[in-house]
């Protein structure tokens, strides 16, 4: 099998989510760039990957996929190595729900309400987008304690073992923690802290930090 290649920026978080699993399975890749704030737009042969625009898009000996839950499956099943998914099927459902309330809720509110509008804007010298910020701050408690209950006492979000699930998560977090007000709000959630200090702890982790 050839050497997979993903297209994008190691500061986003679905590429950082993608990079993770080639890394827990083990898989060489190249990271190839690509612009998707260019002055004009992303570079139309992005489009023919990507018709989105978004970031990652994949290929593997001639087979093209974009939508990160899909790329991540891919290479779960496609290589060898750990496998990122429960045989079980209500445990791998779990996992397959906590991807989903990553996408649908914990990018836009605990990275692009808060981290966006709190820490990233203001670096920037951008205003923040207030109304944004206090509505995302008032829905982030739901969004932790919908991950907390479904984590219950397991070790990673999705049970027992590493899944894609965390992988999922994980980059999404590595934004929202640098806001101030994740600390006090992650506090009543010792399963969740706990599983950001094994996160951290992973290698993976730290081969994906995004560099700029
Ligand atoms: N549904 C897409 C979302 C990917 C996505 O939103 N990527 C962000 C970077 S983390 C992006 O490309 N943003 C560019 C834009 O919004 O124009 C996926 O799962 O791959």
């Amino acid at each position: 099998m050839g050497k997979p290649v993903l297209f994008g920026a190691d500061y986003s978080v679905y590429v950082r989510a993608a990079r993770l699993a080639l890394y827990e399975k083990g898989v060489a890749y190249d990271l190839v760039p690509v612009d998707v704030f260019a002055e004009g737009g992303p570079p139309p042969s992005h489009l023919a990957r990507q018709p989105f625009g978004r970031i990652p898009a994949f290929a593997h000996d001639g087979f093209e996929l974009y939508e990160t839950g899909a790329i991540t499956r891919y290479i779960d099943e496609a290589f060898e190595g750990p496998s990122l998914q429960p045989a079980d099927p209500q445990t791998r459902a779990r996992v397959n729900q906590i991807i989903s309330i990553a996408d649908g809720y914990v990018y836009p509110v605990l990275v692009w309400g808060i981290y966006v509008e709190q820490v990233s804007k203001p670096a920037r010298g951008e205003p923040s987008d207030e109304t944004r910020l206090a509505a995302s701050l008032s829905k982030a408690p739901v969004i932790l304690k919908a991950l907390a209950d479904l984590m219950g006492d397991g070790l990673w979000l999705g049970g027992p073992a590493l899944t894609l699930a965390d992988l999922h998560v994980a980059p999404m977090f590595d934004y929202f923690v640098k806001a101030p007000q994740s600390l006090p709000m992650l506090g009543g959630h010792v399963n969740l802290t706990g599983w950001w200090s094994r996160m951290l702890e992973r290698e993976s982790m730290w081969q994906t930090q995004p560099v700029g």
